[in-house]
């Protein structure tokens, strides 16, 4: 079986890569950048800027599995980077699918689309958990991008191609770049004990609570989900259980060498605005395919800071 991975040199790409090849899956990706780093065969230099050289490659590689991460995916810049999101999320995407359905694989091929929690935006109370038949409601360019994504999803379905679109909720491990929550506080605490940075930590807002899973629970959701999953259908991602931010701070700072780490609250880091609590209803994916978390958030978090000191 071949797969080929959109946005591979990502952090989920890395994860998903990794545990396909595990599989005895082939493995293809995608980049706009050539990987000078690794120099890796099986990276394709393409963009989506134009549909030929999408049908063209298709055509040659003939993929059985397409997973579409390439996005911007960070929802804190969305804010100021409306429209590179929605090129990113949007546009690019439409002209990726529109070149699946014109290449020789159209009637073969099955493709993940990747959306997220941030599709439900504000959530009223009563709807907690969060399942999928919730009215979506997004509160930034990420969250509405993501929802036009999945419109296009089902659009392409009804098309006749086999798209499943996924909701996954925040995920995490080593490997996540800075501007994301986890990677950020991990990152400051490796500098902080290596003597790089002084023993303070900036943080945005501690109050949020968000549903956790580990990045390698998820890619193994996604493998099963593209293959079992029903065209044109939507399925949560997520652990079903919330921690607040201040939690994950708290549990940083325990595993820290340095016990004198003093917290500074930064505006810059707080968002225009935001939901303050997610907690997902996986029942529809556990239904499909009996997938269940197996990473504890607290492992998920020392690997995370492990990660962060090794390159600190
Ligand atoms: O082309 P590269 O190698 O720089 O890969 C980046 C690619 N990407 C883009 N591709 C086309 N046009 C853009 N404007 C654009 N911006 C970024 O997508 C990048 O490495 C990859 C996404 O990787 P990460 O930012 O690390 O995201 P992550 O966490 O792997 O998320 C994967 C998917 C995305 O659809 C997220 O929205 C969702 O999961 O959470
Ligand atoms: N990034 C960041 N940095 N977030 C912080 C910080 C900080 O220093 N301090 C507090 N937060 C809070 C944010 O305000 C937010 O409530 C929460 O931590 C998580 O922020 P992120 O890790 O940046 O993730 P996100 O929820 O905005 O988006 C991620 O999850 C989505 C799914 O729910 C991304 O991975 C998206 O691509 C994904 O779709």
């Amino acid at each position: 079986m071949k797969a080929l991975i959109t946005g591979i040199n990502g952090f989920v790409g890395g994860h998903l890569e990794e545990y396909l090849v595990s599989h005895q899956i082939d493995v293809w990706g995608t980049s706009r950048r050539a990987n000078n780093e690794q120099d890796k065969a099986n990276r394709l230099l393409l963009d989506f800027n134009h549909k030929e050289p999408i049908v063209q490659m298709l055509n040659t590689l003939k993929p059985d599995l397409i997973f579409h991460l390439a996005a911007q995916s960070s929802v804190a810049n969305s804010w100021a980077e409306v429209s590179g999101t929605l090129d990113a999320n949007v546009t690019k995407t439409g002209l990726f699918y529109d070149a699946v359905k014109q290449s020789e694989i159209a009637d073969k091929v099955k493709v993940l689309s990747i959306g997220s929690s941030e599709e439900y935006g504000s959530v009223s109370k009563e709807n907690i958990p969060i399942s999928e038949t919730v009215p979506l409601n997004p509160t930034n360019p990420y969250g509405i991008s993501k929802v036009t994504q999945y419109m296009l999803a089902k659009f392409y379905a009804s098309q006749g191609l086999h798209i499943v679109h996924v909701r996954p909720f925040n995920h995490i491990g080593p490997g996540q770049s800075q501007g994301f929550v986890t990677s950020d506080f991990a990152r400051q605490i490796a500098l902080i004990e290596s003597q790089k940075l002084p023993p303070i930590i900036t943080v945005g807002n501690l109050e949020a609570q968000r549903d956790f899973t580990d990045v390698r629970d998820i890619v193994r959701a996604y493998t099963v989900v593209i293959q079992r999953g029903v065209a044109g259908e939507v399925y949560n991602i997520c652990s079903g259980k919330s921690r607040s931010i201040r939690y994950i701070l708290d549990y940083l700072l325990t595993l820290s060498t340095n016990k004198s780490i003093d917290v500074q609250q930064d505006i810059n880091k707080m968002r225009p605005s935001e939901f303050p609590i997610y907690i997902g209803d996986s029942s529809k994916i556990n239904n499909l395919i009996g997938w269940e978390t197996e990473y504890l958030l607290e492992e998920s978090l020392k690997e995370i800071l492990d990660f962060w000191r090794s390159k600190a």
